[in-house]
């Protein structure tokens, strides 16, 4: 289901689902506070996150829930369920549009998806460094991108960090050429087929969980990710030949259902949204140390690296892409090119 076109069936069952996590209506607490931080239902919900729990998206998603806990008195539990145990990105974005699970910490290349606007962050060479993603992310046109999901059932809280992506592959890999005809597994979406077959691959789009064992029996030659996946993944182990052409910078975003959203009073909507903000710059401090700890891992495993330093053939191979949608964009890439 990819659109806020909820059926009947499923507003009902949300309905159920959302009265019932807050424990019992009656549960209400009195008087202790005059801000109100204490007074209201109690709610458990929870956030499913693909990755680990030594991972830095995860540490972010476990700062974010133990603010919300302190900040509303010990009243809203967020229970972080790591390692996909809630099901693969798109399908988990599926469940938190229907309301059945309450959180997610995921990845904004699968939400182009979902949501237009958020394709902008699959087009390659968009951003310059991290900094200038960044710049853009925290300025007002980065933040109020977190509101245009509302139409698709889902409300944006904040960003986190991801790096750049860069090719690997079970076989040797030192440059655009080594691409050719190459099987490269893919994020979800339409944009980065095309990025495929313009550098003269072919994308195959599967779930993250997927491509260890996809890369090991040979379904596919080559994945693309950032340095902490390529690690806390291990796919190096069976994919050792690492060419970095940083081609996207596809940053993380913590979501929360609409659904479940529209039913939190003002104040619960107030310290939810604070406590993802606030959550920002520790992830952001984790994900800048891991990704130096996963870098010297793979290097001391003996992963063959290649640096990209010219890259002016990548741009103009990809040149079409970003044709093909600079109209779709218009506004969103202006905003890129300005917040620099
Ligand atoms: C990672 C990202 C995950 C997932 C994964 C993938 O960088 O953090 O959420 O999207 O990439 O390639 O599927």
């Amino acid at each position: 289901m990819k659109n806020i076109n909820l059926s009947f069936i499923a507003i009902i069952l949300v309905a159920i689902l959302v009265s019932g996590c807050a424990s019992g209506g009656g549960n209400t607490q009195t008087g202790e506070s005059a801000s109100g931080a204490n007074e209201g239902p109690t709610y458990t919900f929870r956030l499913a996150e693909a990755h680990p729990a030594d991972y830095p998206t995860t540490k972010g998603d476990m700062k974010f829930a133990e603010l919300v806990k302190e900040r509303s008195n010990g009243r809203i539990t967020i229970d972080v369920f790591p390692s996909a145990q809630l099901g693969e990105e798109k399908a988990v974005i599926e469940q938190v549009q229907l309301g059945a699970i309450e959180f997610t910490r995921v990845s904004t290349g699968p939400m182009a998806e979902f949501s237009k606007n958020f394709g902008v962050f699959s087009l390659p060479y968009i951003f310059d460094n991290d900094e200038h993603v960044w710049k853009f992310l925290l300025g007002e046109s980065g933040m109020s991108l977190l509101d245009t999901l509302q139409s698709s059932g889902l409300q944006g809280l904040g960003w986190y960090s991801s790096g750049s992506r860069s090719f690997y592959s079970s076989k040797p890999l030192t440059g655009i050429e080594d691409l050719k005809g190459k099987k490269i597994r893919v994020i979800e979406n339409k944009l980065n087929l095309a990025i495929m077959e313009a550098l003269g691959a072919s994308g195959t789009p599967m779930p993250y969980g997927e491509v260890y064992s996809s890369l090991q029996t040979g379904v596919i030659d080559a994945a693309e990710n950032n340095y902490p996946s390529y690690y806390s993944s291990k796919h190096y182990e069976v994919a050792p030949h690492l060419l970095l052409d940083h081609h996207q910078r596809v940053p993380e975003v913590l979501l929360v259902s609409k659904t479940v959203w529209d039913k939190l009073s003002e104040e619960d909507q107030g310290i939810i949204r604070q406590a993802a903000l606030d959550s920002i710059e520790y992830q952001r401090e984790e994900w800048a140390k891991y990704e130096k700890e996963s870098e010297d891992a793979v290097r001391a495993a003996g992963v063959t690296i290649t640096e990209v330093t010219d890259f002016q053939p990548w741009k103009d191979a990809v040149k079409p892409v970003i044709d093909s949608y600079r109209e779709e964009y218009r506004e969103i890439l202006d905003a890129i090119e300005a917040s620099k």
